[in-house]
């Protein structure tokens, strides 16, 4: 591999203190197939992708990357990157058929033999309690609406913890809170696709107390248990210097941020949101923001880019719009659409930092989709996702000098996946995956982040 350091504008391994951490991140649904194999059952993705018209190209989870067998060669690959770290989350359609029945010990296997691969390989296992596969028979039974979901997932995180714990000692118990509730529930493309404020908001306060309940039984299952939660954040810009696009911004904020941030720090849920959704606001049970505000070991942040809002009194209770951002000079947008503002990162990291003090962060996710393709002699010159790569990594280090205390970082993804609503139109992998054949092939950023973690000080 080629050593990265020769260029003094590009960020070297040995800026980073020695026991950083550098991971991939993969989620179940993304990555594994096999949906059928050793005993799992239906998720609302499954479901979901079998509707027609709700996945741009009509395809499913069903094989995805066939991580499910193919995991050896996966995690070779990320070992000869020279990660130490991988993120994976677990399939609860694997591990529970039904509801309070005795867990699947096929998939419990599956996820020991994975993370025994981990350990053989030097990658220190980051274990996802939910990515978002709900089995399909909870939703039918109301899914993250009801209260019942909340001790179900807690039977998943005993039924982990128990088998895993002595071997797994970071623990995330919920992936991006925003899409399981706001996407899946109010905008609705994603799984399961309800388009209810209402129902969208419980199923978000049921999802956050689900983390705080897990958070002591984790600790009560596992020594040295190091317990987290990942979420999406963006920094906000108004669309414009006007008081009514500032005033747009802080609405926004107040459900996209502080919704999240402030019950998990003890502040309940931010008042001028609450009165914003009115009759749409979740019903609280005593002790319940309590459990939520449980104190945690680090904070996960999921950064891609940032959000800029504009005043619209048409647009929902917030009246608040998020703007489709255009390419233009100096502006410059991946597949997804998706501004690239390596900057977004260092500023988002301190902020949440200065405004709740949450301890260690890593950052759980960043990454980038562009258009790959597999060039004659084989080779995938994927530039732009290099350059986001490298300058997302200088805007951590940066962050890292002006005092935040971020410890790891996770890029999204080890492998291109599939990209849910979107199916497998967006690659996001270091690795390429040519669907038909399973082949793996290192992109050329891929080869980058190798050569980076290889360059050490
Ligand atoms: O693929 C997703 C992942 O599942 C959650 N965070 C954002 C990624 C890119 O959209």
């Amino acid at each position: 591999m080629s050593t990265p350091s020769s260029d003094p504008g590009l960020p070297r391994r040995g800026d980073f203190p020695q026991d950083f951490l550098w991971g991939c991140a993969t989620s179940s649904y993304q990555i594994e197939g096999a949906a059928d194999a050793d005993g799992r059952v239906e998720s609302i993705w499954d479901r979901f992708a079998a509707t027609p018209g709700r996945i741009r190209d009509g395809s499913s989870g069903a094989v995805a990357c066939d991580h499910y067998h193919r995991w050896p060669q996966d995690l070779d690959i990320a070992r000869d990157l020279g990660l130490n770290a991988y993120r994976f989350s677990i399939a609860w359609p694997r591990i529970f058929g039904e509801a309070g029945g005795a867990p699947n010990a096929k998939g419990l296997d599956f996820y020991e033999r994975l993370v025994d691969g981990m350990l053989e390989r030097g990658l220190q296992p980051w274990a996802t309690l939910y990515h978002w596969d709900l089995p399909q028979y909870l939703q039918e039974r109301g899914g993250w609406n009801e209260r019942a979901t909340v001790h179900a997932f807690l039977d998943l995180a005993d039924a982990m913890t128990r088998r895993l714990g002595d071997r797994v000692k970071h623990w995330i118990t919920h992936n991006e809170p925003w899409c399981t509730a706001i996407i899946g529930n109010y905008e609705g493309w994603h799984a399961p696709g309800n388009t209810d404020l209402r129902t969208a908001l419980q199923v978000c306060h049921h999802v956050l107390l689900s983390h705080g309940l897990a958070v002591p039984l984790i600790r009560a299952n596992v020594s040295d248990a190091k317990v987290g939660i990942s979420l999406s954040l963006h920094p906000l810009r108004a669309a414009t210097a006007d008081p009514r696009d500032v005033a747009a911004m802080e609405r926004h904020d107040g459900l996209r941020y502080r919704w999240f941030l402030d019950p998990l720090h003890g502040r309940g849920y931010p008042a001028q949101t609450l009165d914003l959704v009115g009759a749409s606001a979740p019903r609280v049970e005593d002790g319940d923001m309590e459990a939520i505000a449980v104190a945690t070991d680090f904070l996960g942040v999921n950064y891609y880019f940032p959000e800029t809002i504009v005043d619209d009194p048409a647009h929902g209770p917030l009246r608040a719009r998020v703007l489709e951002p255009q390419a233009g000079e100096g502006r410059e947008i991946t597949a997804m659409g998706w501004p690239v503002e390596p900057a977004g990162l260092a500023e988002l990291l301190a902020r949440v930092q200065r405004d709740y003090r949450p301890g260690p962060l890593y950052v759980t996710e960043n990454g980038s989709c562009y258009d790959d393709t597999v060039d004659a002699d084989g080779a995938i010159r994927d530039t732009a996702r290099t350059r986001y790569l490298q300058r997302h990594l200088a805007a951590l280090h940066a962050a890292q000098r002006d005092g935040v205390d971020v410890r790891g970082y996770f890029a999204w993804s080890l492998l291109d996946n599939f990209e849910w609503a979107e199916g497998y139109l967006r690659r996001f992998g270091l690795v390429h995956v040519d669907y038909a054949t399973q082949e793996r092939r290192l992109k050329d950023s891929g080869k980058w982040y190798g050569a980076f973690l290889h360059g050490g000080d």
